[in-house]
């Protein structure tokens, strides 16, 4: 039995309240997919299965490198954060796993982390090291690097971090370890650019090897820049993908749409790592300027619409051996991070139902005749179309909260907590 933290009757009572609505709403939405030749049950169902992690770190107060400005009942440790995340899944019911960071999550034994979540109904996702931070008396500093670091001393305690995170993992269930490299240099001629990468592909080939069996995947991160401002190690997805065909079949490319360059095409992006099968992973978000971590479908939900279209595009091709796992990975600055959590995997189910209305057998006419206006209007005309009921009823429909948002608020979660949880200061930058 799932330990419920918001009384399920505040959830009933509030399904009730817009139950009339949704329905009437649902139905014309049936009416005007069967006119299309779509069957909205189908679409619920296929809607209802795409699940979302949620990173432990994301129910935070996150922050800048200049202030953070935490809001009232923060969760304090592991244990706050599970229960955080259990909420969003009670509510939005897209969201049944978390992913930890280490050292930010190794403050208990891990056979108590994975029983509270069992407790509350979540699962593990992919675990995540950091290389990028040195932690009070460790060894040696990552100052100059950690898996790419010139000093093999240096690589070696990376690698094993890492290996430590494999079995932190192995204790929770989880099936992936994530790597986001932070090395690079900040001055030409700083770093030898060929010698760094091929020493960051024979640690990760160290790490590979340390997986526990061939169902666990290795997910490598790339960004374009920041914390190195003059070059990154794992730059792109061009090194990403060298690195992932260089290390072997279990290591893959994770796109965290956030780190691209503003103007970068990511669809484009996805379908050339579906082609060479090393898409691994997403970690959604959204961004204006660089790695902003803003809430995913924020600013560009169209942008985020095309890459489900890719996704959806190579599922029905039959286009990969495994779908790539999903995750979102933001940073709550100025919301209450439970909302901007619930609504952002809404968003991803929303870009998800959209490309699966995409009427592909239209589009590859149109592609196939160069008919540019139509297959462009094919895309946009899927959308268009406003999938909230269908996205609100496949809630519903296993108690989750019609408006999960509205269901948080009238709950009173985060007074609740702020009670008993101890004011975070505002010092320091993310979790
Ligand atoms: C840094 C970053 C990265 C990782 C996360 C832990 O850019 O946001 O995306 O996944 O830290
Ligand atoms: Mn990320
Ligand atoms: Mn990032």
């Amino acid at each position: 039995m799932t330990e419920h933290l918001i009384d399920p009757g505040i959830v009933e009572a509030h399904n009730r309240r817009n139950g009339d609505e949704l329905a009437q709403d649902y139905e014309a939405l049936a009416r005007a997919l069967s006119r299309r030749g779509l069957d909205c049950e189908a679409l619920l169902a296929r809607v209802s299965a795409l699940e979302v992690a949620v990173p432990s770190w994301g129910v935070g107060t996150g922050g800048t490198r200049f202030a953070r400005f935490p809001g009232p009942g923060e969760p304090a440790d592991i244990f706050d954060k599970l229960e955080d995340c259990a909420v969003i899944q009670q509510l939005g019911r897209a969201t049944p796993r978390v992913s930890l960071h280490f050292p930010w999550d190794d403050t208990a034994e891990m056979a108590s982390v994975k029983a509270r979540g069992e407790e509350l109904g979540l699962g593990f996702d992919a675990v995540n090291s950091n290389t990028f931070q040195d932690r009070p008396g460790q060894k040696l500093s990552y100052k100059f690097g950690s898996l790419s670091h010139v000093d093999a001393e240096v690589r070696a305690q990376a690698i094993a971090h890492n290996v430590d995170c494999i079995s932190r993992g192995q204790a929770l269930g989880a099936r992936a370890l994530t790597i986001w490299l932070a090395d690079g240099s900040n001055f030409a001629g700083q770093s030898h650019l060929a010698q760094a990468f091929e020493r960051y592909v024979e640690s990760v080939r160290a790490i590979e090897a340390a997986l526990p069996d061939e169902s666990w995947r290795l997910l490598l991160e790339y960004k374009n820049f920041e914390p190195a401002f003059y070059a990154t190690v794992v730059q792109d997805w061009g090194s990403c993908l060298l690195a992932a065909q260089a290390v072997g079949r279990r290591t893959r490319c994770l796109v965290d749409l956030g780190h691209h360059a503003p103007s970068t095409n990511i669809e484009l992006i996805v379908a050339r790592l579906i082609a060479a099968g090393k898409l691994g992973g997403f970690h959604l978000n959204d961004s204006r300027f660089g790695d902003d971590d803003l809430d995913a479908g924020s600013v560009d939900p169209f942008r985020l619409f095309l890459v489900f279209n890719e996704l959806v595009d190579a599922e029905q091709r039959g286009a990969w051996d495994e779908a790539p796992a999903l995750m979102l990975d933001q940073s709550h600055n100025v919301t209450d991070p439970i909302e901007s959590l619930m609504l952002s995997a809404d968003a991803a189910r929303r870009a998800h139902a959209q490309a699966l209305l995409v009427d592909r057998e239209q589009l590859a006419a149109c592609q196939a005749r160069n008919d540019v206006a139509m297959a462009a209007e094919t895309l946009r005309r899927a959308y268009r179309t406003d999938v909230t009921p269908l996205l609100a009823e496949a809630r519903r429909r296993i108690g989750g909260a019609i408006d999960p948002v509205g269901a948080y608020r009238v709950s009173n979660y985060r007074k609740t907590v702020a009670a008993r949880r101890p004011q975070a200061t505002g010092s320091g930058g993310i979790v």
